[in-house]
């Protein structure tokens, strides 16, 4: 069992559990954590305290998430024996399309992106539709820290401690209809401060879509974040809401989410649409089905260079097998792919 998830009693306290302690005090040895002065903390960070991350750039939190950062619960839901993926990598090497086409572009580009105010609709099959202001949004969840890790189709992985809740607790509130079957995302869509939806880069017909099967969005390990590294999310990681879902490939975790819908046909995807032989519905990370382009047997584990590959073997489920194979009994995941 490689994670473990809260039982409800879990909840409130933002208590500093031991592997919180081990970790930042790993960060603290082994960086430049050591030298970092007052002065240079993200502003969130409460006096005397340290951030929990090493290098993690100071980010100008909403109000409303510095309110909950205090009952934040730390840890929820951790990864175990594998480091936590340094801020600068998670920050640096992005697949954000809307901001450009090479990994370095959503960090350089996304400042343009504007998440404040943000509002999201929810609509389709629900008792309770609406368009929320996000900090109505937020409102009502706990929110927690879930380190998971993240693979990319592209063969290469990290593990992000996200900040967020799960995406069942959105759905509970807003009662979806029988008819029910699938949830669909949608990023913004707004070519002028995204320069990527200018371009007409990849064919893709923007806005970026997403979307799950009822079950999968209704699973506990999947959630919707606000942040990430005891920070709200930068821009180039999806600002400020994404989804994710850490079984399956990176691509399913839609960033910058503003309308969520509840529908009754399988939403069809960005990805599907462009290329529908190499990218599935499903998506689940899967190192028996290869991708044309890349093996999804291995994967490079971030930061990894020409010396220190740091090549890992994929699992099946990225390793959350015990938690979500069950959703899939009888289905042949070679042709749901
Ligand atoms: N709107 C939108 N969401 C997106 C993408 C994108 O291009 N646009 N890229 C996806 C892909 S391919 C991956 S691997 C992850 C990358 O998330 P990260 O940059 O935070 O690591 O975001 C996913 N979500
Ligand atoms: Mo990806």
């Amino acid at each position: 069992m490689l994670i473990k998830l809260p039982s409800a009693s879990d909840s409130r306290e933002s208590d500093v559990t031991p592997e919180s302690i081990y970790l930042s005090r790993r960060t603290l040895l082994g960086s430049s954590m050591a030298g970092l002065a007052m002065a240079g903390l993200p502003h969130w960070a409460n006096a005397g305290e340290p951030s929990r991350y090493a290098d993690v750039e100071p980010g100008r939190a909403p109000g409303w998430f510095n309110d909950k950062l205090g009952s934040l619960q730390w840890q929820a839901v951790t990864v175990k024996d594998e480091a936590v993926t340094p801020y600068k990598d998670a920050t640096h090497y992005n697949n954000f399309y809307e901001f450009g086409p090479d990994k370095g572009d959503p960090a350089q580009n996304a400042g343009s992106l504007k998440v404040e105010p943000w509002s999201v609709v929810i609509d389709g099959e629900v008792a309770k539709p609406g368009r929320y202001a996000l900090e109505d949004f937020i409102k009502p969840f706990q929110l927690q820290e879930r380190i998971y890790r993240m693979r990319c189709v592209e063969a290469w992985s990290m593990v992000i401690p996200w900040i967020g809740f799960p995406l069942a607790e959105l759905l509970k509130q807003v009662e979806p209809t029988s008819k029910a079957r699938y949830i669909r995302f949608e990023t913004l869509k707004d070519p002028q401060s995204m320069p990527g939806q200018r371009s007409g880069f990849a064919l893709i017909d923007w806005p970026y879509v997403e979307g799950l099967r009822l079950d999968e969005a209704m699973h506990p390990l999947t959630i919707l974040a606000v942040g990430m590294y005891g920070r709200e999310l930068p821009n180039q990681n999806g600002a400020p809401l994404r989804l994710v879902v850490p079984w399956k490939y990176g691509f399913k975790g839609v960033k910058s989410i503003v309308r969520i819908s509840l529908v009754n046909d399988q939403p069809r995807t960005t990805w599907q649409s462009l290329a529908p032989s190499e990218y599935g519905f499903y998506a689940n990370v899967n190192p028996t089905v290869d991708h044309p382009r890349w093996t999804q047997a291995r994967e490079r584990r971030l930061p990894s260079g020409l010396f220190s590959p740091n090549v890992r073997q994929t699992e099946m489920f990225n390793g959350y097998g015990d938690e979500v194979a069950s959703l899939y009994s009888g289905m042949d995941l070679r042709k749901d792919y």
